[in-house]
């Protein structure tokens, strides 16, 4: 008897995308990635905030796979990592602030035998246009701290552009709703001791819409977030 498989190949790649009002940059987020991407077997993953706006179905029509989710980037981060089928995950900005040229690199970071390739604004050939000097100190400080705590030696903290190997994704068992999403996946990092590496990272000025984090609130969260960790 012939068995129908209804199961897609896994792809090798999953890219997620948070998304919360983005409809003036998705298309163009998803462009600039299928085109890089173009020849390798991947996915892409909108996780959407339940958008105001047209994102999640703009994102849908362009091929994404649309998932949704209600308390925030962090969560919503989590629950693309729990989803995604490909053994490589990439987690990206929907505002256009990420360049998905710079991808390939954290993708060959993790073929090479990396469990996490972070982008660094802050070693040679990374920067920023989008931090303005209030959230620079803040990201300073937070990033001496996870360091003197957990014994790390990170330049960035507080930067989303990131990969990781699927199957390591569990021992960081991740718990943040919102922005302190980055922390915590750093510090878990260094207290599983995986294998991290950095890589340079512009970050440009989100193109349209606003931006999302608070910074006092959210820096808030982020000071808790290594504190609570230090039990
Ligand atoms: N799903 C979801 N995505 C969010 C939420 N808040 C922000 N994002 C997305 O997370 C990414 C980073 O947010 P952004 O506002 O640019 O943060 P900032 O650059 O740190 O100010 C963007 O792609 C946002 O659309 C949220 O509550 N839910
Ligand atoms: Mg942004």
């Amino acid at each position: 008897m012939q068995q129908k498989s209804t199961k897609r190949a896994r792809p090798k790649i999953s890219v997620i995308i948070p998304t919360l009002n983005e409809e003036g940059n998705i298309r163009q987020v998803i462009r600039r990635i299928s085109s890089v991407l173009s020849g390798m077997s991947y996915e892409i993953l909108v996780v959407d905030g339940y958008s105001e706006d047209r994102t999640a179905r703009i994102a849908a029509d362009m091929g994404a796979r649309v998932l949704y989710d209600n308390k925030g980037k962090g969560s919503a981060l989590i629950k693309g990592f729990k989803e995604a089928r490909g053994s490589i995950l990439v987690s990206i900005d929907a505002d256009l602030s990420n360049e998905p040229k710079e991808m390939k690199l954290l993708i060959d970071s993790i073929d090479i035998g990396y469990d996490i390739c972070m982008g660094s604004r802050f070693i040679t050939g990374g920067g920023t246009q989008d931090m303005p000097f209030v959230r620079r100190i803040g990201n300073r400080f937070f990033v001496i701290l996870v360091n003197l705590f957990f014994n790390a030696n990170y330049s960035d903290l507080c930067y989303g552009y990131r990969s990781f190997r699927k199957d390591k994704i569990k021992l960081l068992a991740l718990k943040q709703n919102r922005f302190a999403i980055e922390t915590e996946i750093s510090i878990m990092a260094a207290k599983r001791h995986l294998k991290v590496i950095e890589i340079p990272s512009v970050e440009k000025k989100r193109d349209s819409g606003q931006g999302k984090l608070r910074t006092v609130s959210d820096g808030w969260s982020i000071l808790c977030t290594i504190l609570e960790n230090l039990r």
